[in-house]
C-alpha cells in the first residue's frame, strides 16, 4: 500500500504528531473537523492515478495538518516534502488581481475605465475595461487554447522561449474574440497578461517587484518567487512531470521553463505554506482595503456546477454546502489547488506533481472536501467528465479545464 507521511502540528512547527497519533477527524477551532484521513485517502488515489507524488497542507487558526505522499524527484525517488516549491500556474491570477487592486485603493487605476485608457491602442475595442479583464468576460482569445492544443509539442516549443506580453496579447488578437465585452465568462490567459501589463505600466516597475514589495515581502512568503524569464525552481522543490496525450508514453519532466507563455497570467512558484499565508491574508483584508476585497468577491457564475468567478479569484461551493475562496493552478507537471474559508481562517494547498491528467486533477479537488467538510462526501457536479486520451473517466468535469486539454 502508499505510504503517506501525515504530520499534524502548530504552524510554528514545534510540534509535530504523526497521524497514528491523532484521531481520524481531527479537532479543529472552526467549522467541521479536517478529515485527515480523507486526505490521506486522496493523495493515495492521486498516485494510483499516475501522480509521482502529491502533498497537501491544510491550516486551521494556528493548526496545521499536512500529509505528502510518492515522490518529488522520479530520478533520485527522494520522498515528496510539504516543504517543496513548486509552480503554482494560475493562482499567480490571484496574486496578480490583488496588486492591481491594490493600485484602485491608490486611486491608481479605475476598475470601470476601459484598459486602453492605461495602455493606448492595444485592444482593438475600447469597451474592454479592466473589470472584464480580472473576471474572464473581455472576450479576449485565449492564446493557450492553439499553443498547447498538442500537449508535449507545445509545451517543447514554448519550453525555453521567452516572450513579452505584447506578442502574447498579439498571438490572441489573431483569433476573433469570443464574446462582446462583458457578455460572458470566458477564460482566458489573456487576460491576466494584460493585468501584468498594467501593473507595469502603472507602478513603472516590473511585476516581479510589485509582487515582491506589495505581497511577498509584508507577507514574509519566503518560498514565492517570480523568476521569467529564468527557468529553475529555487532552492528545494518538487520536479513536475507532464503527462503526453498518448495513452502509456512516459511523463515528460517540464521543471524548468521559462513559463514567459504565462508571465502574469501563471509564472509565480511558491510552496503549501506561502499559499495559505496568502490566501488567509486576502480574505482577512490585509491585501487590500474591504472596499477592493469585496470588487474581488462579487461573484459572477463561471462555467461549471457550483462555481463562481469574482476579479482573480474562484468561489467553489462545495458539496457540504460550504463555499470556499482561492483559484486552481495547471502548469505543465504541476495541478494546484488553493482555498480558504470565507472568513480565511482556513486554509488549504494541494499539489500534485504531474499535469494532463484529468482524473488526478478531480482527484486532488477532493482534498476540498476533506479539508472544508469534514467528512468524506462524493464529488459534486452532475456533468460527465471525459479525460485526456488513454485515460480513466475522470468523477467530474473541472469547470476551467482548458478547452485544449485533449478530449475523448
Ligand atoms: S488552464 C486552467 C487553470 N489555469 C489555466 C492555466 C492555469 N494553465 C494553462 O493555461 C496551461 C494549459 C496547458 C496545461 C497542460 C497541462 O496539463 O500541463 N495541458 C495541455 O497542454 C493540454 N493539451 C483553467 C485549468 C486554472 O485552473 O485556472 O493554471
Amino acid at each position: 500500500m502508499t505510504s503517506v507521511r501525515v504530520l499534524v502540528g502548530t504552524v510554528a512547527g514545534a510540534v509535530l504528531l504523526p497521524l497514528l497519533a491523532s484521531p481520524a477527524q481531527a479537532d479543529s477551532p472552526t467549522g467541521p473537523a479536517v478529515d485527515l484521513a480523507g486526505l490521506r485517502g486522496v493523495l493515495r488515489s492521486a498516485l494510483a492515478q499516475g501522480a509521482p507524488g502529491a502533498m497537501v497542507r491544510v491550516e486551521d487558526r494556528g493548526t496545521v495538518f499536512r500529509a505528502a505522499a510518492g515522490v518529488a524527484d522520479r530520478g533520485s525517488a527522494r520522498a515528496m516534502d510539504d516543504t517543496d516549491r513548486f509552480r503554482i500556474g494560475s493562482v499567480t491570477k490571484t496574486f496578480t488581481a490583488v496588486v492591481l487592486l491594490q493600485l484602485v485603493d491608490e486611486k491608481k487605476l479605475t476598475l470601470d475605465a476601459p484598459v486602453n485608457r492605461y495602455l493606448p491602442g492595444l485592444l482593438p475595442d475600447d469597451r474592454i475595461t479592466v473589470r472584464q479583464v480580472l473576471g474572464h468576460r473581455s472576450g479576449l482569445y485565449d492564446y493557450t487554447n492553439d499553443m498547447f492544443a498538442r500537449t508535449v509539442p507545445g509545451f517543447e516549443a514554448v519550453r525555453k522561449r521567452v516572450f513579452t506580453p505584447e506578442e502574447l496579447v498579439k498571438l490572441s488578437l489573431r483569433k476573433p474574440r469570443t464574446s462582446a465585452p462583458g457578455a460572458v465568462y470566458s477564460y482566458s490567459n489573456t487576460n491576466f497578461v494584460i493585468a501584468g501589463m498594467l501593473v507595469e505600466k502603472l507602478t513603472g516597475n516590473p511585476v516581479r517587484t510589485e509582487y515582491q514589495n506589495r505581497i511577498i515581502a509584508p507577507l514574509k512568503l519566503n518560498d514565492t518567487f517570480y523568476v521569467h524569464p529564468g527557468t529553475k525552481i529555487p532552492g528545494r522543490y518538487a520536479r513536475g512531470y507532464l503527462t503526453p496525450d498518448q495513452a502509456g508514453a512516459p511523463l515528460v519532466d517540464a521543471t524548468e521553463q521559462t513559463v514567459s507563455w504565462a508571465q502574469g497570467a501563471g509564472a509565480l512558484i511558491s510552496s503549501t505554506r506561502d499559499l495559505n499565508t496568502f490566501l488567509s491574508a486576502l480574505l482577512r483584508g490585509r491585501l487590500t482595503s474591504a472596499a477592493q476585497l469585496a470588487q474581488m468577491e462579487k461573484w459572477l457564475p463561471s462555467s461549471g456546477t457550483g462555481q463562481a468567478y469574482g476579479l482573480g479569484l474562484r468561489r467553489r461551493d462545495l458539496s457540504c454546502g460550504v463555499s470556499v475562496y482561492g483559484h486552481t493552478g495547471a502548469v505543465q507537471g504541476f495541478y494546484t489547488y488553493a482555498f480558504a474559508s470565507k472568513d480565511g481562517k482556513r486554509t488549504l494547498a494541494a499539489v500534485a506533481n504531474t499535469s494532463n491528467n484529468g482524473t488526478v486533477l478531480n482527484t486532488m479537488l477532493r482534498t476540498l472536501d476533506s479539508a472544508f467538510c469534514g467528512k468524506a462526501t462524493k464529488a459534486v457536479g452532475s456533468l460527465a467528465s471525459r479525460a485526456p486520451r488513454g485515460k480513466a473517466a475522470p468523477v467530474e468535469r473541472q469547470e476551467d479545464m482548458t478547452p485544449a486539454v485533449p478530449l475523448d
